[in-house]
């Protein structure tokens, strides 16, 4: 029989109003998802989880700001703001979210040199998080993806999972995003074409 999971992505203090990556309304998907924790037999959380010196904050390159650019040996990166370090309050959930239910946390970004907005690979696209082979091993086929950022970690995980075999469905009343320079728009259309079903 077909299993399903839903996965809460990074729903972190940082990524809320007040947070150092503050994605608009990011607290406000809390009770929703709460809500869909309570029907779903699987449950699992992702965490954004940085060294302080990762490559993917601004801050570690000198001469560069937020939301530009540097090419990585990996290809193409964004920079941040400093956020999600390990062990800090801004890497922690959100505190009215209810987690404690959750099977697997799996966390991501690491590595210093790499970046991982996806779920199942880092930004490399090749480096597994060991997500894919959990959800197999499980009889897991199916998956309900929501939390932040929907045009980055949300929409990452949803195309890697359709390229893993997976179904895939993003709930977006239970997503909010950064929307930086378009990559909402762009992030949707490569979604619904690679058959994300967006609900
Ligand atoms: C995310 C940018 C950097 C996300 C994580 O969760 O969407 N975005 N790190
Ligand atoms: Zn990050």
């Amino acid at each position: 029989m077909a299993e399903e999971a839903l996965i809460v992505i990074d729903v972190q203090n940082d990524f809320c109003p007040g947070g150092s990556l503050a994605v608009a309304e990011g607290d406000k998907i809390v009770p929703l998802i709460n809500e869909m924790i309570g029907s779903f037999e699987h449950v699992i959380v992702t965490q954004d989880w940085h060294p302080a010196d990762h490559s993917s904050f601004a801050s570690n390159h000198s001469g560069k700001q937020p939301y530009e650019t540097v090419e990585m040996p990996y290809g193409q990166q964004t920079l941040w703001p400093d956020h999600c370090v390990q062990g800090s309050g801004g890497a922690a959930f959100h505190p009215g979210l209810k987690w404690s239910k959750a099977e697997l946390v799996i966390r991501k970004g690491f590595r210093k040199g790499i970046d991982s907005y996806s779920a199942f690979f880092e930004n490399d696209r090749k480096t597994p998080t060991g997500l894919a082979g959990y959800l197999k091993e499980r009889g897991i086929n199916k998956i309900t993806l929501v939390g932040l950022a929907t045009d980055f970690c949300v929409a990452y995980s949803a195309l890697d999972a359709i390229g893993l075999g997976f179904e895939a469905t993003v709930r977006l009343d239970a997503c909010r995003a950064i929307d930086l320079g378009g990559s909402l728009e762009t992030m949707l259309g490569k979604m619904r074409d690679a058959g994300v079903k967006l609900a």
